[in-house]
Formats: structure tokens, C-alpha cells, sequence
């Protein structure tokens, strides 16, 4: 297994919710170490070039729009195998499927306001870690 790095996306409706501890203690008690965080409120393009790849799908503006609603955390995680292990400790996107003890589970609203994001393979970290961040805001530990 590799030391990799995730990128980690405390949704609107958790920030709502005043969740943001409860979900950042999650991530650390499941072995996270946090390299990088801000909060920030995307904009409207900025979301849209998050989220460029289901562009023309059917729930893509109602994604955008909840994206916008609120402010965000997005941080990056560091851990060996974290982009599989962020995935499973998040739980999946369909709400039927979402295993007991996931993030989603617990705290997700709906298929759409669940919560958290994270990305799903190495090339989309790699992407969406320098979406948000430059080398000198991720701190060595
Ligand atoms: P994410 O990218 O946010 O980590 O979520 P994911 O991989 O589990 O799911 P993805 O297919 O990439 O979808 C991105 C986000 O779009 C919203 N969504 N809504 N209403 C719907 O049918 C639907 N499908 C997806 C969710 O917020 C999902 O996390
Ligand atoms: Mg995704």
C-alpha cells in the first residue's frame, strides 16, 4: 500500500448543520491525518468545473445549485490507501447502499445533500487536490 492523498469536500448541508468537527473527527479517527483545510463558499463556475464531468447529466444544475447554497470545507487527507479507504469510510452515493458506520449513512440528507465528497482514483485526486490547493498550503507531517 502507498501513503496517498484524497481530497476531502464537507459538503453545505453538513456545514448547515454545524457538522464540520463531528466529520473532521471521523476522518482523523479512522487514521486521516488533515495536510490541508479551508472553508470557502464556490461560486457558481468554480462548481461547475468541480463537477465538469457529469456536465449533461439529468441531476447536474440541481448539484450545482446545493454546491453553492452553502459554505464548504474541502481538505486533503493523507493516509496509506486513501482514496479507497476515504471512499468506503464515506459510503456509497446511492442511499440504499450506504453500509452501516459510513459518514453517509449517518449524516446524509438525500442521494444529492450527502454530506461529503471524495475522489475516486488517483488522476482525479491528483485533479482536484490542485483544484483547491497549491504545494505550500499542504503541510509535511
Ligand atoms: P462525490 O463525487 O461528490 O464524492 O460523490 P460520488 O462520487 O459518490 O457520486 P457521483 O456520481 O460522482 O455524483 C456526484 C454528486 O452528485 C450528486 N448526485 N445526485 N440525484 C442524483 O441522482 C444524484 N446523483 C449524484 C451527489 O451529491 C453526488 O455525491
Ligand atoms: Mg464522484
Amino acid at each position: 500500500m502507498a501513503l496517498e492523498r484524497t481530497l476531502s469536500i464537507i459538503k453545505p448541508d453538513a456545514v448547515e448543520r454545524n457538522l464540520i468537527g463531528k466529520i473532521l473527527s471521523r476522518f482523523e479517527e479512522a487514521g486521516f491525518q488533515v495536510v490541508a483545510t479551508k472553508m470557502l463558499h464556490l461560486t457558481q463556475p468554480q462548481a461547475e468545473g468541480f463537477y465538469a464531468e457529469h456536465q449533461g447529466k439529468a441531476f447536474f444544475a440541481e448539484l450545482v445549485e446545493y454546491m453553492i447554497s452553502a459554505p464548504v470545507v474541502v481538505s486533503v487527507l493523507e493516509k496509506q490507501n486513501a482514496i479507497q479507504d476515504y471512499r468506503t469510510l464515506i459510503g456509497a452515493t446511492n442511499p440504499e447502499m450506504q453500509e452501516e458506520g459510513t459518514i453517509r449513512r449517518d449524516f446524509a440528507e438525500s442521494k444529492t445533500r450527502n454530506s461529503v465528497h471524495g475522489s475516486d482514483s488517483l488522476e482525479s485526486a491528483a485533479r482536484e487536490i490542485a483544484y483547491f490547493f497549491v504545494e505550500s498550503e499542504i503541510c509535511e507531517r
